[in-house]
């Protein structure tokens, strides 16, 4: 079972999280819902589409992006997350930021999807001292420059590593092992080979014992693969987020909900796995 605040999963099926960008800069929906009310009806449109859960983030983490500071990104993401209050399915707030997790919590935030894995001890107080589920992902150096020259030896050990350790991390602060993801941070600090190895390898992350989340929706390592633009990488993104979940991913998090939705009821019915 995976504990998300007040809700819980039994994990039978894959899960499909819903990304919205409430930015400026998102390498692809930026600016799209910008204000409150656009991301608002943007998110109520992906519930209805099908998603699980729902990622609201008001930072761009694409590669080059800026930083924002914390009332920047609390005048974003709060009115969305208050207004999605009591909503069908859980609400994640995508932010490395301790004062905007506290802040999304306390607006009704069930999960917290920290790039930086919880590093920041504050961050870690603030999902320790609540009920809510947290995504701990990998990159390597920081989105203004990591993809200036990723470096490993083994990616897929190395990921794994460091991933193990952050999960020791969180539960020595008292994060149960039931409230906790993971996430190889595909296109963080990681080259074409090194994303094709942790696709390959997924299922690699299992052997850590919590459920795998995987985002590789509209990449730009799939624009490589096709040589398509970033509006024009639906049957890409369709195609990695199976590959994904074949591969043991428990959720992905993607832009195009009904679309993915719809291509996993394939697989879950070939697969012998029912609807809800
Ligand atoms: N990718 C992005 C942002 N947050 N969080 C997790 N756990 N895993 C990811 O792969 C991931 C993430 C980047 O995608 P997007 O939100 O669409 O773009 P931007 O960061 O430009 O807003």
């Amino acid at each position: 079972m995976f504990y998300c605040g007040n809700f819980q999963f039994d994990l039978s099926r894959p899960l499909v999280m819903g990304i919205v960008n409430v930015t400026p800069d998102s390498f692809s929906d930026g600016g799209r819902h910008l204000h409150s009310d656009a991301a608002l009806a943007y998110a109520q449109r992906l519930i209805a589409e099908g998603a699980d859960l729902l990622d609201i983030g008001g930072e761009s983490t694409r590669p080059g992006a800026r930083p924002v500071s914390v009332q920047q990104e609390l005048d974003r993401v709060l009115p969305v997350i208050e207004g999605l209050r009591g909503a069908p399915v859980p609400i994640s707030i995508d932010s490395r930021k301790p004062e905007v997790m506290r802040a999304a919590i306390a607006a009704g935030a069930q999960m917290v999807n920290d790039i930086d894995a919880l590093q920041d001890a504050a961050a870690m107080h603030a999902i320790a001292s609540s009920n809510v589920a947290v995504c701990l992902m990998h990159k390597q150096g920081d989105p203004l420059t990591m993809q200036e020259q990723p470096h490993y030896l083994k990616v897929v050990d190395e990921v794994c590593a460091f991933l193990r350790v952050r999960i020791a991390a969180a539960e020595t602060a008292g994060i149960q092992r039931n409230r906790i993801v993971i996430d190889p941070g595909f296109g963080f600090g990681k080259t074409l080979e090194h994303n094709l190895a942790l696709l390959r390898e997924l299922d690699k992350l299992a052997v850590l014992g919590v459920p795998v989340l995987a985002g590789l929706s509209r990449k730009s390592m799939l624009g490589a693969l096709t040589g398509q633009d970033v509006a024009q990488r639906l049957p890409a993104s369709i195609a990695a987020a199976l590959i994904a979940v074949q591969r043991g991913a428990a959720i992905v998090r993607v832009h195009d909900v009904r679309a993915t939705v719809d291509a996993l009821k394939v697989l879950n019915a070939v697969n012998g796995i029912g609807l809800s």
